[in-house]
């Protein structure tokens, strides 16, 4: 059977694949569209405790009287760009008496939310890369003169700081050069309410950012592709920018950073220099579900049948975790996700996770006729299916537990809906049943919650789906948001992922996903 042929021949024929799969991702390359975009105003900061985060950016005036101000060492000016972008900037300046005698010396700061422009270096706490945030100081050596910033930047804001200058200083003109593989925003489908509407084009907005050369996770941080936001980016491309040579893009480039055992990794760099060492099973998991949904929705079955193997040798690499009391075995070296939430017990979404790729890889058979694996994945599947309603379901409740503390979380009962291990029916009750205890870990990402979205719908609980769609990313719209976030509780102020709010990525990709949603609503209910 190939996908033995495959486990076979991996370390001989590995390195040659991965090369040529590098090159097809480079023949893949995209072109980026840009805009040019002009500030439309100028704001100060706010200290407001019931805004997020604290602090609100209030707009004093337009920014097209920019060019008639003048700047002084010492003095701040904020600007806004009306929306998220990303992109380059370059500024164009002059002193007022003409007279450069020394250099000019500016701090930037780009910012995708108002409490971005209040930071301080010295008060970072982060445990990721201080690298990260988008700050930079600046010379310039002649006036009149124009700077092009090397870096690109995620950003709404712009704050700049005049460190010191020969003279009154004026920016003539602030150019934001903008640049994503889709950029613009699809119309919001006319049947959604207004606020709907305002969270279609939110989504819309996010993942136009997140789409640069490859699909990114945020365009602030970690600005790379992960496979695990890849998923639900290519879904999401699919009834929004259809550009599926980038989502064709990125599965060469996963697959070109394959592990020496043929393990996809979780993310990937573009430049073939840079390799990863993150491996996440859940993620790689994944991709059978994206290489059948993509090239269905593609109708190409020919990368289907190109990385048919790849995606049975994930599943295949997971069977060496799995034991039959529906435990993991040597996890060690491996970063299983499922979700941020460092007290979640993740044991019983992983397997479902797993039985979530054998349904995929059955289809995915059936579709390339090989109707003896889609027997197999079914036999398989029907096995581990037993054993996971064996010991993780409550018989009282139906609900389903995880790990050695039998706790109860959201994310089992979500993957046990996706799974098909619970029924529409007994999915319907746990997650019902599920809330009305204490101690429940639920989700708090949009990552998660895009696969509660799922399993209502699953469920036949469209409805509920909608009802968190305008509660949780309407949640982010009434704070502000223009561009949807890494990660939001709409119970506390502000999570902080990493040590610091500075390296929360407020434009990231897994959180575009009630577009896809949207989009169905005026049609059939048939989504997930
Ligand atoms: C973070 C990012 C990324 C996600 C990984 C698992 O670094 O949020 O989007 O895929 O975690």
């Amino acid at each position: 059977m190939e996908m033995n042929h495959f486990n076979q021949n991996w370390e001989s024929e590995g390195p040659a694949l991965r090369v040529k799969w590098h090159e097809k991702a480079d023949a893949l390359f995209p072109e980026l569209q840009h805009k040019s975009v002009q500030a439309d105003s100028l704001l100060e900061l706010i200290d407001d405790p019931v805004a997020w985060q604290g602090v609100r950016a209030v707009r004093t005036e337009e920014a097209s009287g920019l060019s008639l101000r003048e700047w002084k060492k010492g003095d701040s000016l904020f600007l806004d760009f009306g929306e998220h972008h990303v992109g380059y900037f370059t500024f164009s300046m002059h002193l007022a008496d003409g007279c450069c005698g020394s250099p000019a010396a500016l701090r930037v700061l780009a910012a995708e939310l108002p409490f971005e422009l209040a930071y301080k270096a010295e008060n970072f706490r982060g445990g990721l890369s201080q690298a990260w945030i988008q700050e930079e100081f600046i010379k310039i050596d002649v006036l009149p003169g124009s700077i092009r910033l090397p870096r690109r930047y995620a950003c709404r804001y712009l704050r700049i700081d005049v460190i010191a200058t020969p003279g009154a200083l004026i920016f003539d003109q602030i150019e934001f050069d903008t640049v994503s593989t889709a950029n613009y925003l699809p119309p919001a489908p006319e049947y959604l309410s207004a606020l709907e509407k305002e969270i279609y084009t939110t989504g819309c907005r996010t993942l136009r950012d997140c789409m640069q050369t490859c699909f990114e996770d945020g365009p602030k941080r970690d600005r790379r592709l992960w496979l695990g936001d890849l998923y639900l980016e290519a879904k999401v491309n699919a009834v929004t920018y259809r550009n599926f040579r980038l989502v064709e893009r990125c599965i060469y480039l996963l697959a070109a950073n394959c592990s020496e055992n043929g393990m996809l990794p979780a993310c990937a760099f573009e430049h073939s220099g840079m390799r990863t060492r993150c491996f996440i099973p859940d993620y790689s998991l994944l991709f059978p579900a994206l290489l059948l949904e993509h090239g269905k929705a593609f109708g190409n079955r020919e990368i289907m049948e190109e990385f048919y193997p790849l995606a049975v040798h994930q599943a295949n690499l997971f069977q060496d975790f799995l034991q039959e009391d529906c435990t993991l075995r040597n996890t060690g070296s491996y970063w299983f996700f499922v979700d941020h939430d460092a007290k979640l017990e993740k044991e019983t979404s992983e397997f479902c996770i797993y039985l979530f790729a054998l349904r995929n890889l059955a289809e995915l058979a059936h579709l390339l006729n090989r109707e003896d694996d889609k027997a197999e994945f079914l036999g398989n599947y029907s096995h581990w299916r037993g054993i996971v309603r064996r010991e993780a379901m409550d018989p009282d409740t139906g609900i389903l537990l995880s790990g050695k503390d039998r706790q109860i979380s959201e994310a089992s009962q979500i993957w046990g809906v996706l799974s098909g291990v619970l029924d529409a029916g007994e999915g319907r009750r746990a997650l019902a049943e599920m809330k009305k205890l204490p101690d429940v870990i639920r989700s708090r990402n949009p990552y998660q919650l895009h696969y509660l979205l799922e399993a209502y719908c699953v469920c036949g609980q469209e409805e509920k789906a909608y009802d968190l769609i305008r509660d949780y990313w309407g949640g982010m719209i009434r704070l502000g948001a223009d561009t949807f976030w890494e990660v939001f509780d709409p119970d506390g102020i502000a999570p902080v992922l990493y040590g610091d709010p500075c390296l929360v990525s407020a434009c990231h990709a897994w959180s575009c996903t009630p577009c896809l949603f949207l989009q169905k609503k005026g049609s059939a209910p048939e989504i997930c």
